[in-house]
C-alpha cells in the first residue's frame, strides 16, 4: 500500500524539485522538518518512525511483566531503568514523527485500528527470568545493529533521536548479556533455562530485521532516500556474526544445526527463520498479538480523562489569551 502511494505521489511532483532533493540526499545533507520533501519520503518516514515508536512502547510489556518478579533488588532496579528508557525512546520517536505533520494521537489510533504495525518480536511471551536475559542480549542486540546505522539516516530529527537511543540500547544489551552470563555459569538447571531462552528467542530475533531482501517492499526506495542505510539481510548477517562468538563464550549453543563459518565470505552461513511464521505474526496471529493490543487499548482508554482534561485546560488558556489581546 505504502509502496503504491510512494510511486503515484512521486510521479506528480516537480521533477526538478525531486532531482534537487535527491542531490541533497546524495551529498549527505540532513533534511529538516520545514524543508521541502517528496510526499513519499514524508510518508515512508512516518511509517518507519511511527512503527519504531510503537515497538518501543509495546516492547515495555514483555519485560514490564518481570519487574515485580526480578530475583534481586539490584536486578529489579536495573530492569525498571531499562523499561523506563524504552518509554523515553517511544516519546523521542513520536516527537520526531510529529515534526512530519502527524500527531501522537493519530499514530496511536492507527496502531489500535491495525493500520500500523510494531515489531514482530514483541508478540512472543517472556516465560521466565532467563527470557529477560535473552531479550536484553538478543532483542536489544538486534535493535542496536539496526539502529547504529540509522544515526546517519537522512532525516535530521530521526537521526538525532537515534544517537541518544543507541547509547541507552548499548547498556540494555549488556544488562541482558550479564543475566545470561549469571544463568549460564549457575546451576545445571539455570544453564538449561538460559539455553531454552536462546532456543526460543533466536529465530524471532533474526526476524526483527524484516523479510529477506527479495521480499522487502520498501528497501530499495528507502535506501535511495537514506531512510535505511543497509538492507535487511546485510544487518541480519552482521547480527549473526556478532552473536555467535558471544553464545560460545556463554557455553550455549545456537539452535541451528546448519550454522557454519564460511571462510570465503568471512561470515557465518545460517538457516533462515520460518518466514511463514513471520508473516502470520505481522498479520496479527502471533502468540501474544491479542494480549499486546488489549494492553495498549486499555492504556489508551484509561488515559482518556487525562487527555480531555489537558485539552480543556489548553482551550481555556487560549481563550484567556485572546480575551487579553
Ligand atoms: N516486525 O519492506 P520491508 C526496539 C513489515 S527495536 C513487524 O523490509 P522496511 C527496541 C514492514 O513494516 C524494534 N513488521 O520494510 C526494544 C512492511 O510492512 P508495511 C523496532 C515488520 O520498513 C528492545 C513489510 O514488513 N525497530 O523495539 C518487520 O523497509 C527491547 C515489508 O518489510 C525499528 O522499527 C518486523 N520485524 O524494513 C524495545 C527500527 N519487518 O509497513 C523494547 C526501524 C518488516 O508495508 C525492548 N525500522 N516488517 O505494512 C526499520 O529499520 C525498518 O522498518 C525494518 C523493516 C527493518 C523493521
Amino acid at each position: 500500500m505504502y509502496a503504491q502511494m510512494v510511486k503515484s505521489e512521486a510521479t506528480n511532483e516537480d521533477p526538478e524539485k525531486l532531482a534537487a532533493f535527491q542531490a541533497r540526499i546524495d551529498a549527505g545533507e540532513k533534511i529538516e522538518p520545514k524543508e521541502w520533501m517528496p510526499e513519499g519520503y514524508r510518508k515512508t518516514l512516518i511509517r518507519q518512525i511511527g512503527q519504531h515508536a510503537h515497538s518501543e512502547i509495546v516492547g515495555q510489556l514483555p519485560e514490564g511483566n518481570w519487574i515485580t518478579r526480578a530475583p534481586t533488588l539490584e536486578r529489579k532496579a536495573i530492569l525498571l531503568a531499562k523499561v523506563q528508557d524504552e518509554a523515553g525512546h517511544g516519546l523521542y520517536l513520536y516527537c520526531a514523527a510529529e515534526t512530519l505533520g502527524v500527531s501522537r494521537d493519530e499514530l496511536t489510533e492507527a496502531l489500535l485500528s491495525g493500520k500500523m504495525k510494531y515489531s514482530s518480536i514483541f508478540n512472543y511471551p517472556t516465560l521466565n527470568w532467563a527470557d529477560i536475559g535473552a531479550v536484553g542480549w538478543l532483542v536489544d542486540g538486534a535493535a542496536i545493529m539496526n539502529q547504529v546505522p540509522l544515526q546517519r539516516t537522512s532525516f535530521g530529527p530521526y537521526s538525532r533521536a537515534m544517537i541518544r537511543i543507541c547509547k541507552e540500547e548499548s547498556f540494555h544489551q549488556r544488562q541482558g548479556y550479564d543475566i545470561m552470563m549469571k544463568m549460564a555459569q549457575g546451576t545445571p538447571e539455570q544453564k538449561a533455562m538460559a539455553q531454552d531462552a536462546l532456543n526460543r528467542f533466536w529465530y524471532p530475533s533474526l526476524m526483527m530485521f524484516g523479510p529477506s531482501d527479495k521480499d522487502s517492499v520498501h528497501s530499495a526506495q528507502s535506501m535511495a532516500w537514506k531512510i535505511k542505510i543497509n538492507t535487511n539481510d546485510e544487518l541480519r548477517q552482521k547480527f549473526v556474526d556478532q552473536t555467535v562468538p558471544q553464545a560460545e563464550y556463554l557455553g550455549l549453543t545456537i539452535p541451528d544445526p546448519d550454522l557454519r563459518w564460511n571462510e570465503e565470505k568471512g561470515g557465518y552461513d545460517f538457516s533462515e527463520p520460518d518466514w511463514s511464521e513471520f508473516f502470520e505474526v505481522i498479520k496479527g496471529n502471533g502468540p501474544c498479538n491479542a494480549e499486546r493490543m488489549e494492553a495498549r487499548q486499555k492504556a489508551w482508554d484509561d488515559g482518556a480523562w487525562f487527555r480531555e482534561g489537558l485539552m480543556a485546560h489548553a482551550a481555556k488558556r487560549a481563550a484567556r489569551k485572546i480575551a487579553a489581546e
